[in-house]
């Protein structure tokens, strides 16, 4: 497997120069200066390709191509925007650049509620609550029908113990300071969202009414609605991938559940089987986002990655620990529900299936991993790194994949 990492740009306080010290072979980036909708074009492309090429890196990965919102709705300048994307994969494809994420979440990418969930040996995790979520939308975003939905929602223990997570946050209202209440926004939208999806900026002055418009462009879009979105945006960008052979990697929703109010369609074994087989071209494949998956209880990752090896293109090394009431945390990569161990392994056998071998000493044409988010550990939290993407704590297990990783090689090169 070829081992990548996600890195934020120039402006990235974790340097090229860094990563080479740290075995990453691989640059998993984008173009994170261009403007949701605009296209990127070849000279933007080439220009920071050279400057990875120029620390002795390659860019492997775009994490991501963005999908804007009128292609997921269905907004009527939709096929504009999807004429936009077919030019920016030229572009990518023409700089030598063939494997392409994105993700189909409606309004909001990732989602968590704490950031900074201290752990019992001093580091920290990034930490979803159903209950301060729930709060976030009923109290916060006021969202019409938020309370019913809560009403409805099934529960998230993964033993089905019940839980009444709309009391748990009219509980929560009691006893909310406004500091917590404005960290919860800070942690859902602006310090999750800004780095990663076009929608909202680190200085948005108004992120709940922006949230609240956006909510708004996807009244009376069901799942049915929201997949047939998906196929078409799909059908019309297959040609283009065929011609410039380009691997989409659609990434799953983050956490795999539908939130406020909102149709989610890359959750469960079923979503991705439906959606693989709605668009049955190998070069219509998926991320197989091991951390997502495993915040839902429904998932059995293993398994599913057993059953879409064939057609994952990217792959985020990252497993979630549930506690028995549902909420969830970022686990070590040697712990959680997510088998990372086995992962490898069945990606390593997906590898010799398609008959990869690395091309060079960058590992170049193997599956690229990159380990996704880390703990925040030993002084990650006083550098303001981007919420999840610290330097130690990735380093710590990209170091363990690597582990992983030669010990499998070697056991195989000895059977
Ligand atoms: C969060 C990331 C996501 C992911 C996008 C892909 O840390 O895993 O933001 O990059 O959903 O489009």
């Amino acid at each position: 497997m070829e081992k990548t990492w996600r890195w934020f740009g120039p402006k990235d306080k974790i340097t090229l120069t860094m990563l080479r010290q740290i075995g990453v072979e691989g640059i998993v980036t984008a173009l994170h200066d261009v403007p949701l909708g605009e296209v990127w074009t070849r000279e933007q492309i080439r220009a920071l390709r050279e400057y990875i090429e120029a620390a002795g890196l390659r860019w492997s990965v775009v994490e991501s191509l963005p999908v804007t919102e009128t292609i997921k709705y269905g907004g009527p300048d939709r096929d504009a925007q999807i004429e936009i994307y077919k030019q920016s994969l030229r572009a990518l494809a023409a700089e030598g650049i063939r494997t392409v994420c994105y993700n189909f979440m409606p309004v909001l990418d990732w989602a968590r509620t704490d950031l900074l969930h201290p752990n019992t040996d001093g580091s920290s995790n990034l930490f979803f609550s159903y209950a301060e979520f729930a709060y976030f939308d009923i109290y916060i975003l006021q969202r019409a029908g938020a309370r019913e939905d809560w009403a409805r929602t099934p529960t998230p223990s993964p033993t089905g113990e019940p839980r009444d997570i709309l009391a748990e946050a009219d509980a929560l209202a009691k006893v909310m300071t406004p500091e917590r209440e404005h960290q919860l926004v800070e942690n859902i939208v602006i310090k999750t969202q800004g780095f990663v999806s076009g929608n909202f900026r680190e200085d948005d002055e108004a992120p709940i009414e922006k949230f609240r418009q956006l909510l708004a462009l996807y009244r009376g879009i069901d799942k049915a609605q929201l997949r047939a979105n998906l196929r078409y945006f799909l059908e019309a960008i297959m040609p283009v991938c065929n011609e410039c052979n380009i691997n989409m990697c659609v990434h799953p929703d983050d956490p795999p559940i539908e939130i406020l109010g909102l149709p989610r369609i890359v959750r469960t074994a079923e979503d991705i089987r439906w959606l693989l087989n709605a668009v049955p071209d190998p070069h219509n494949g998926l991320t197989f986002c091991a951390g997502s998956l495993s915040a839902g209880a429904y998932n059995d990752v293993t398994a599913m990655a057993r059953e879409f090896a064939p057609r994952t293109h990217f792959i985020h090394l990252r497993s979630c620990q549930i506690f028995p009431n549902g909420d969830f945390t970022e686990a070590s990569h040697l712990g959680g529900r997510a088998d990372l161990i086995e992962l490898c392994r069945i990606f390593m056998n997906e590898e010799s299936a398609r008959g990869l071998s690395p091309s060079s000493q960058s590992g170049a044409s193997l599956l690229p991993f990159r380990v996704d988010h880390g703990r925040t550990m030993l002084g990650d939290e006083a550098r303001g790194y981007n919420a999840g993407y610290s330097f130690l704590g990735r380093m710590f297990a990209m170091a363990q994949m690597q582990g992983v990783i030669a010990t499998l090689e070697k056991v195989r090169s000895e059977k």
